[in-house]
């Protein structure tokens, strides 16, 4: 799906604000039609924000099911024929809009945008009601899967095997869009390079038969390239790359009948050779982290702030690289992401398909499998696929993406989970040839078991030694990480090996002199330990630790307030680590030149 970008011929309002917000506990107001009036009982709620922790109430923060958002809106100025569109940036995880009484998009995904051609429902009123039902159940056949149940009290309960929590709401914002009658619908950008050059190739599609011309503008707005059709290949002479740390930005501006769409696209190419990972033909090490849409009072909500203070923090550690762990991020995010040179690992929401993990560490204790028909099973692949190919279409034209996760520590040690992984690999391959594809694999699935590794570009490991598994021992959690690292390259020779996450929960401001588990100096050790072993490995091209920052989760006896693995604290203060580390990187991106 097309970005939201203004044009001589596209202009945007902005829907952010507070809107009206109400709990339906009984899941009763699409029948009861709520959206044909005024909420009841309505309270303030802000968009974009996640609902949970913006009142004190904890009927509000522990809801599950349907919660309705709605506000009045003023329809802009348009010309005669134009279209008027509302486009929700996400709403986590299921959506219905109304205009007024009539019902005008559903979207099942919580984290991305969907839109609505409402121009015929507002018909000529200058003012209207938008709605908005959005519902945070998950189930066996959502992405990411959960399941919702009822206790002994007759109370709702929602479980999932995933360690964040299922913060919820419009976390995006809600634009209002006008373009005309026929536009452009959808454009793909590849590029490559040829000596000097650099090759655009780009096909555009739009919503009626049209004349297409394409114009190629450098950073300054100067025109480089031209093109005629809908579809061609050009050249900019004398190219200037994005190359990671130096996000050199080309705008294609696409003319189709009375529509401009100015589309970002940067020049450059991506590989995979021989265990490396080329960026422009040179290989790149990631250094960086996992991390979360998560952070005090706004939860999974968007804000501009908190983004660029992130970038400044990642870029003071001398990080170059992130994984968008463990669902897609913010559409600003990715901008701001090729703007500034980093490079991404973009992750789709498919976590948890495990039921030997839950929060990140133990099964739940039900006899179930993963993939059965009760389970994970052909409709959830169905689910799953479309948001591979829904992810794909917003972000293929980002040039800091320069690989896909399909998906985060699946059960991938059983037949049933080939029989799973296989089609869905192949579909990632199909919607976007020009990016490696992999998945991250769980401690679970360790190379003499796993199913999967053959059908993926790349290994993507998360590791836990020293903490899950030989806690507080690192000589021992060494050993066990150079034999597993051994196995894998028995496995998989030739792949270069991504270190996703590592690391330990370290609660800020606890010291300990003999440096255990949970403290500062453990934290310190324990990564430095990890960081020694891939220095060993030419094959490891990549560590990005886990995690950025605190996070919240779901409460339990493995959670202090949170998952505590963060460089930083949830506050974005930073760890002892934090000073070891960016030391480390600042070293590796010296020696590396980026
Ligand atoms: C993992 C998961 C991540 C968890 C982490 C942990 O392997 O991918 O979502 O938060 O472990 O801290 O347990």
């Amino acid at each position: 799906m097309l970005g939201a970008r203004a044009s001589q011929s596209r202009t945007i309002t902005n829907l952010d604000g507070v809107w009206n917000f109400a709990l339906d506990p009984e899941n009763a107001g699409i029948d009861e039609r709520w959206f044909a009036n005024s909420l009841t009982d309505a309270r303030p709620m802000p968009v974009p924000a996640s609902y949970n922790d913006i009142t004190t109430e904890k009927e509000v923060h522990d809801h599950v099911g349907y919660v309705w958002y709605q506000r009045t809106v003023r329809v802009p100025r348009m010309l005669d024929g134009e279209r008027l569109f509302v486009r929700f940036g996400s709403a986590t995880h299921t959506a219905t809009v109304w205009v007024g009484d009539t019902e005008v998009v559903s979207h099942v995904g919580g984290y991305l945008p969907f839109e609505a051609d409402i121009t015929d429902a507002v018909g000529s009123d200058q003012t209207f009601r938008l709605t908005v039902a959005v519902d945070n159940r998950l189930t066996w056949q959502s992405i990411p899967p959960g399941i919702v149940g009822v206790n002994e009290l007759g109370e709702t309960t929602q479980f999932y095997y995933h360690d964040f929590y299922n913060y919820a709401g419009l976390h995006r914002s809600v634009l209002l869009c006008t373009r005309p009658a026929v536009a452009v619908s959808d454009v793909t950008i590849t590029t490559d390079i040829d000596g000097a050059d650099g090759v655009v190739n780009y096909r555009v599609e739009t919503t009626g038969s049209t004349n297409v011309t394409v114009r190629v503008l450098d950073a300054d707005g100067t025109e480089v390239a031209t093109g005629e059709g809908a579809e061609g290949s050009l050249t900019v002479a004398n190219a200037n790359l994005w190359q990671p740390g130096a996000g050199y930005m080309y705008t294609l501006e696409i003319t189709a009948g009375d529509d401009v769409y100015p589309q970002p696209f940067g020049i450059r190419t991506v590989e995979v050779k021989d265990s490396k990972f080329l960026i422009n033909g040179k290989p790149f090490y990631f250094r960086g982290y996992g991390r979360h849409e998560d952070n005090l009072v706004r939860g999974k909500g968007h804000d501009n702030a908190l983004m660029v203070h992130d970038f400044e923090l990642m870029a003071w550690q001398s990080a170059n690289s992130f994984r968008t762990s463990h669902y897609p991020y913010a559409e600003e995010v990715m901008d701001y992401a090729d703007e500034q040179g980093w490079v991404v690992i973009d992750e789709t929401a498919a976590v948890g398909l495990n039921v030997g993990l839950a929060g990140g560490i133990f099964g739940d204790g039900a006899i179930r499998k993963t993939y059965s028909p009760e389970t994970i099973n052909d409709e959830t692949q169905r689910v799953h696929e479309a948001h591979i190919r829904e992810l794909i279409a917003r972000d293929k034209n980002h040039p800091s993406v320069v690989l896909w996760s399909i998906a985060n520590e699946p059960e991938t040690h059983t037949d049933a989970s080939r029989e799973y992984f296989e089609p869905l690999a192949a579909a990632a391959r199909e919607a976007d040839p020009s990016r490696p594809v992999g998945y991250v694999n769980v401690m679970l699935s360790p190379p003499d078991k796993e199913k999967v590794a053959d059908l993926y570009d790349v290994v993507m490991l998360n590791r836990y030694y020293g903490w899950y598994v030989d806690n507080g021992n690192l000589a021992l959690a060494e050993k066990h990480l150079r034999d597993e690292l051994d196995g894998w390259l028995a496995l998989a020779p030739g792949k270069p090996i991504i270190f996703t996450e590592y690391g330990p929960d370290t609660l800020n401001g606890l010291r300990d002199f003999h440096r255990r588990p949970w403290s500062e100096e453990f934290q310190t050790d324990m990564l430095g330990m990890f960081h020694k072993v891939f220095d060993d490995y030419p094959e490891v091209v990549g560590e990005q630790m886990w995690n950025f920052a605190d996070f919240q989760t779901t409460p339990g006896i493995m959670r202090v307030g949170g998952n505590k693995k963060g460089m930083f604290t949830r506050d974005r203060l930073p760890k002892s680590a934090a000073y070891d580390v960016r030391e480390r990187w600042q070293n590796l991106r010296f020696e590396q030149g980026n």
